[in-house]
């Protein structure tokens, strides 16, 4: 499925107008991956307080044969189907050592990015040259009904990096029930979640010394200026990141530091912002095992086996058809 760059347009426009009108005020964390953006989390998972990436990079890094026995027993012919990529570095060890024992298998990496697709096949056909690699590019489970109906071998589906953190516990719930129904009874599931743990180490990673985590937010900010042509000034908004230990959940917010208005042309509305408001702009939702396997019954699913990192700060779970 193409999505043009006019309806993308429309959605990022009527979302922000959403979010700008509610109270309290809202942007979706969906915007955050610009070119700057996605150049800033590169930068955040690279932080010594961003312990996620380094965690789940541990897994699969130590437990890769572990790993592999586990999604395949009979070395039968799978597909290999990644949701949102990115660029590929932790799956690039799954993809070596099963290249390495000889699994046969097709990497399909989907994402509704065009250029992430490009990028990421041109650097796994120099890394791994014999790599069977097919891209579909679109929204996930339009993309993946698709592919089912003209696919009928096995799939393991990958959502890695704790993206699902990114939903709230219902639209987690809503996003597995829709991948359900677009898989088979012997497919399985792979994805990454970040554990409840001393709540100052989760605040660390998400409110950084160096501010880029800050600059991260606020870049969204920069973005609706550029593209909707607003005139926010970033320096009259901070950043302020919490964590809500009873939610288990990392929340972060840009908080007006003064009472003013800000025009988005294409919108044709101006935005009144009192002294202190905050606009609620992520959530990074942590999960324990209960909440995993509550969710994974919730919407079809079974855990067959969790993975975790030398911490326990982080989990793989992967998840079988129930
Ligand atoms: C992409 N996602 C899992 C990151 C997270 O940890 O919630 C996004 C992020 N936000 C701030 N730092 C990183």
């Amino acid at each position: 499925m193409q999505i043009s760059s006019a309806t993308k347009q429309n959605t990022f426009a009527d979302d922000v107008l959403r979010g700008l009108s509610a109270t309290p005020k809202f942007l979706s964390s969906k915007y955050f991956y610009d070119d700057e953006g996605s150049r800033l989390f590169q930068q955040i998972m690279n932080l010594p307080e961003y312990y996620l990436t380094k965690a789940e990079f541990e897994i699969f890094s130590n437990q890769t044969g572990e790993i592999y026995e586990s999604f395949t027993k009979q070395n039968e012919t799978f597909n290999l189907i990644e949701l949102g990529a990115g660029d590929g570095s932790k799956t690039s060890l799954l993809v070596d050592y099963f290249l390495k024992h000889n699994a046969r298998f097709t990497y399909v990496p989907i994402d509704i990015s065009a250029e992430a697709l490009h990028f990421l096949t041109k650097k796994f056909k120099v890394q791994f040259p014999k790599l069977s690699i097919q891209t579909e590019q679109g929204d996930y489970f339009q993309t993946l009904k698709t592919f089912q109906r003209k696919n009928d071998k096995r799939k393991i589906v990958l959502f890695l990096g704790s993206n699902i953190g990114n939903f709230s516990q219902e639209q987690a719930c809503n996003f597995f029930c829709q991948l359900r129904a677009a898989m088979n009874e012997t497919d399985l599931l792979f994805v990454g979640f970040d554990l409840q743990k001393d709540p100052r180490t989760i605040l660390r990673a998400y409110d950084d010394s160096q501010g880029v985590t800050a600059a991260f937010n606020l870049n969204l900010l920069t973005r609706i200026n550029r593209e909707l042509g607003a005139n926010f000034n970033t320096q009259d908004f901070s950043h302020y990141a919490g964590y809500h230990p009873i939610e288990a959940a990392a929340r972060s917010f840009l908080i007006s530091r003064k009472s003013q208005t800000v025009r988005i042309e294409s919108l044709e509305k101006s935005f009144e912002f009192a002294a202190w408001e905050p606009i609620f702009m992520e959530i990074s939702q942590k999960y324990n095992l209960a909440m995993i396997n509550e969710l994974a019954d919730a919407s079809g699913f079974q855990v067959a086996k969790n993975f975790y990192d030398s911490r326990n700060f982080y989990t793989n779970s992967l998840w079988k058809i129930i």
